[in-house]
């Protein structure tokens, strides 16, 4: 079997994370370096390394990940607004090979990105 993620070992409770959701197919933890008030990670199960990775079987997945994300942020409070981000690759500067959303919110945020 192919080593875990870093994500799945946080996932699985291996190692340590403030986790937020739990479910059958993701996870969300808080990020261990926030951008933002709320930063949270939603991660699927399904070890992907990107969303590059995804297949149309993994289209349910997905918009779970999202539906999940506006969860989680209605229970953060951030009524006004919020940032969903995937990071794809070294362009995208995606750092952790293992598909995640992030979820940012909880101040004014600035466009563009860098
Ligand atoms: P990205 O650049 O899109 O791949 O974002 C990866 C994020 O993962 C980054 O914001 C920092 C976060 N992160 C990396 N390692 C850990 C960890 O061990 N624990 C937690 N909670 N977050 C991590």
């Amino acid at each position: 079997m192919a080593d875990k993620t870093l994500f799945t070992k946080i996932l699985d409770g291996e190692l340590r994370a403030d986790l937020v959701w739990q479910d059958d197919r993701c996870g969300a933890f808080r990020d261990i370096n926030p951008q933002a008030p709320t930063h949270v990670l939603i991660v699927p199960r399904k070890p992907l390394p990107g969303i590059a990775d995804m297949t149309e079987d993994d289209r349910a997945l997905l918009g779970h990940l999202y539906f999940v994300a506006t969860e989680i942020a209605r229970r953060e409070g951030l009524d006004n607004g919020y940032r969903l981000v995937v990071n794809q690759g070294e362009h995208g500067q995606q750092t952790v090979p293992h598909l995640h959303v992030h979820l940012i919110g909880g101040r004014q945020l600035g466009w563009p990105p860098g």
